[in-house]
């Protein structure tokens, strides 16, 4: 199986909200590939995260990629002000969208990316006609809506699923998974065909590790699945 590059997305919704600009040079420093924006409306889930102001004050000071993951109801309405506002890479879930295509058309149209997130107990067959409509497959792997829970262990099989449906389609496109991206679970989702990681409070942003260490070690670990996937060659 022939993965693309492996890419660490931080999370800022884990990062110190009062010490953001500092963590956000943490990030930048730890060679970090993206930030990645929770934005939570506790409708589409039970809580309240992240939003356009706060992309537009972080794309003040970084150059970074930022991904919008938006988890809110009916996204079409928002896609315009978070391009605006600085994101590179606007995902929306399927679950939340009437007309999926038609807002993923709409947001590759404003020139930035388009992913689509599935919960974990959405199929992946939702997407069978879509394949061409997307830049990006977000493939939860914890419900969401809160930061530090537990895998859902059915997921690492959905990633593996979501590579091998790709590939027969030849959409060798990124897969990102999100939730418990830990230094323990990494490599099963990458050895699965995962290559972009959300780090959060279980690899990039752990109270015993800096933000350098963790991302490091999150580092080690995915490069190492990814060479053994690769048959030991990089
Ligand atoms: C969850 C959200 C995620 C979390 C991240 C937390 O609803 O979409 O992006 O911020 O997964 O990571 P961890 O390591 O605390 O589970
Ligand atoms: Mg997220």
């Amino acid at each position: 199986m022939l993965l693309p590059p492996i890419k660490l997305c931080a999370s800022l919704a884990c990062a110190d909200p009062l010490h953001l600009a500092r963590e956000i040079e943490a990030i930048e420093a730890a060679g970090i590939d993206m930030i990645h924006i929770d934005v939570m409306d506790g409708s589409f889930v039970p809580n309240l995260a992240l939003s356009i102001d706060l992309v537009r004050a972080v794309r003040r000071i970084t150059d970074l990629p930022m991904d919008a993951h938006l988890m809110m109801v009916d996204p079409a309405r928002y896609i315009e002000p978070f391009a605006e506002a600085g994101a590179d890479l606007i995902v929306v879930h399927q679950e939340a969208c009437t007309h999926l295509q038609r807002t993923l058309a709409a947001i590759r149209a404003l020139g930035v990316g388009a992913g689509v997130a599935l919960n974990p107990a959405t199929s992946l067959k939702m997407l069978e006609y879509v394949l061409d409509d997307i830049d990006l497959l977000l493939i939860m792997t914890v419900n969401p809506g809160f930061v530090g829970q537990k895998l859902v262990p059915a997921t690492v099989g959905k990633i593996a699923d979501a590579r091998r449906m790709l590939a027969a389609h030849n959409r060798p496109i990124d897969i990102q998974v999100d939730g418990n991206v830990s230094l323990d679970n990494a490599h099963a989702m990458v050895a699965a065909g995962a290559n972009w990681l959300v780090g959060g409070t279980s690899s990039i942003f752990r109270r015993d590790l800096t933000i350098a260490e963790g991302a490091a070690e999150l580092r080690r670990v995915a490069e190492r699945a990814r060479m053994e996937a690769h048959g030991g060659v990089a």
